[in-house]
């Protein structure tokens, strides 16, 4: 079959700017005429060099308008020198899966169609996101230049003749002009389940949920991307009945619940956690990058203490016992748990801005082994993206090796280490304006260094400001530079309070406040952090000023 490539003409669109992770706008941006076809170019155009006879991997997290924006790739790749694509049958991959996929086949590249945490359906949110050929996402270097292209881009290429069934597997073959390009659809979790049983003893986790004693688990993939995988690991390989997987066929709107998995958006999870038959629940985000783990009677680990956890166990599991551990990492936002694991291991510990992509120089370097975010993502150098299933392999491999209750382990590492009490309060949709004077203020705030040594004083504690700053980071492997990544307190006693908005959402501005305190006291370990940590909430908040300017009196989310 003879195909031809057309050049259509088009114009620039405004705020075509990759956030935090990709860009997310509401479906009926992306629906508009040549805006995803204007961006998908812009994304291809800034491979440069590497376009022509590349290969790359594409799926997405199988929500609303994913098929339509797979079709449009397809086509647009045939047009601009593609050499080949794998895409996800269905055009659905969870984003971890992606991930493996672009390391394992060594392609260029790949996209990935998802809003991610952000709900989805006809009047929900949409996505694109470019990862690179590690498998990570496009670093900002990457993601300005697709930016910079989108703000004089005059024209795209396509070729509208070339149609593909993505709905069975299949690999066909095309001549686009003069050129080959082929598609091969693939089966959607294959690769990632071959791959996730080579890194853990699938035996040891398969004991544990299935012998005598054994643990029963509850995972709820909230109607996202990981229903597939989560059936295919936890209940044919691992044992687990087909009961412990609920919510587990992908829907393009999710159900119509909010695809996030914390104590707000997955109520269905927590309240069956708390009923106690369970002693071990999980949910996933909307493209099954992020976890949450909950032990018996809905017991929450916190993500900056489950991943401080799981660097003080990885030694269990046979991919590290093949690696070793070459170091750590966590976001700056994230609560400094993992710190502490890290001294006393004699391991290097990273710093780094919120978002995955800043973990991985680290990695393809060999620094780093494990890292995490407060925002439920989890991950190590298997793959260059955070990755809920494995989150989840991995606690189990912890439990089957340990043989205690998730709570007996946390309350053990906190005896041993100490408790850093971590909370994190979303202000979702709140009006642009005050939320950007509110940051204007605090960047005063934190540039006027005699502010440093004040003392504020809330519930009988007072606190002595050791250190304020915007944060910024400079990569210690190729030197970039990505400045005011949020605003630090710091105090005497190493308590945190950090404020930024966030980079991910399609309207309006989301503020995230942030509060990590240590406590050495084992007698207070047991503490509820909300009460623990109630003095520093209500100087962040003060201090801020956040209630006043915002209008806001509580926050939308509570981690
Ligand atoms: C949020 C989280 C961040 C995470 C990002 C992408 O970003 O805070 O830790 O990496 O989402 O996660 P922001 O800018 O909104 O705070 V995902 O699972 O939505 O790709
Ligand atoms: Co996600």
């Amino acid at each position: 079959m003879s195909l031809s490539a057309i050049k259509v003409a088009s114009t620039p669109f405004e705020g075509q700017k990759p956030g935090t992770s990709g860009l997310r706008k509401n479906v009926k941006v992306f629906q508009g005429e040549h805006y995803t076809e204007n961006f998908v170019q812009c994304t291809l155009s800034a491979m440069g060099e590497k376009l022509p006879g590349s290969t790359l991997v594409v799926g997405g997290d199988g929500r609303f308008f994913c098929k339509q924006a797979v079709e449009i790739i397809i086509k647009m790749s045939a047009a601009n020198g593609v050499r080949k694509l794998i895409v996800g049958q269905n055009g659905v991959l969870s984003t971890p899966a992606v991930s493996r996929l672009i390391r394992k086949y060594k392609t260029q590249g790949g996209i990935i169609l998802t809003a991610s945490h952000n709900p989805g359906g006809p009047n929900g949110d949409f996505g694109i996101k470019f990862n690179i050929a590690n498998g990570g996402p496009a670093p900002e270097a990457v993601t300005n230049a697709i930016y910079q292209l989108s703000t004089t881009i005059t024209e795209y290429k396509t070729c509208p003749n070339l149609t593909m069934d993505i709905s069975t597997t299949a690999n066909k073959s095309f001549k686009v002009d003069d050129h080959d390009f082929e598609v091969e659809i693939i089966d959607s979790v294959k690769d990632y389940v071959e791959y996730m049983k080579e890194l853990f003893d699938f035996n040891a986790i398969k004991q544990l949920l299935t012998g005598p004693d054994s643990l029963k688990i509850l995972i709820n993939a909230m109607h996202g991307v990981t229903g597939p995988y989560v059936k295919s690991i936890f209940c044919q390989e691992l044992g687990a009945p087909e009961t412990s997987a609920v919510n587990c066929v992908p829907l393009e709107d999710f159900g119509g619940g909010h695809p996030d998995p914390n104590l707000t958006y997955a109520p269905e999870l927590v309240s069956e956690m708390k009923k106690g038959v369970h002693g071990l629940g999980a949910a996933f985000d909307g493209d099954g990058d992020r976890n949450m783990i909950l032990g018996k009677n809905a017991f929450f680990v916190n993500p900056s203490d489950s991943l401080a956890v799981l660097a003080a166990n990885l030694e269990c599991m046979p991919y590290f016992q093949k690696t070793g551990i070459k170091g750590y990492a966590r976001s700056m936002p994230t609560g400094a748990a993992i710190d502490r694991v890290a001294n006393d291991k004699g391991l290097p510990i990273f710093e780094v801005p919120t978002g995955w992509k800043f973990f991985g120089n680290l990695m393809d370097s060999g620094q780093l082994s494990l890292c995490g975010e407060e925002s439920f993502g989890t991950g190590s150098d298997h793959i260059r993206e955070k990755d809920g299933i494995w989150a989840v392999l991995a606690w189990l491999s912890v439990v089957a090796h340990q043989k205690k209750s998730l709570q007996e382990i946390l309350t053990a590492h906190w005896s041993k280490y100490g408790r850093n009490f971590f909370t994190r309060y979303d202000y979702e949709n709140c009006e642009s304006e005050p939320a950007n004077q509110m940051i204007a203020n605090l960047n005063k705030y934190v540039a006027d260094q005699s502010n440093v040594g004040k003392e504020y004083s809330e519930g009988g504690k007072t606190f002595k400001v050791a250190l304020i700053d915007n944060f910024g980071y400079t990569d210690p492997i190729d030197g970039s530079v990505s400045k005011n990544q949020g605003i630090r307190i710091i105090f005497s006693d190493g308590s945190r309070i950090i404020f930024r908005l966030s980079g991910t959402g399609s309207s309006g501005a989301t503020i995230r406040m942030y509060i990590d305190s240590y406590e050495a006291d084992q007698a207070q370990h047991m503490n509820d952090p909300q009460d623990a940590l109630k003095p520093l909430v209500e100087i962040a908040l003060k201090l801020s000023q956040l209630r006043e300017l915002t209008g806001r009196q509580q926050p939308t989310v509570i981690t």
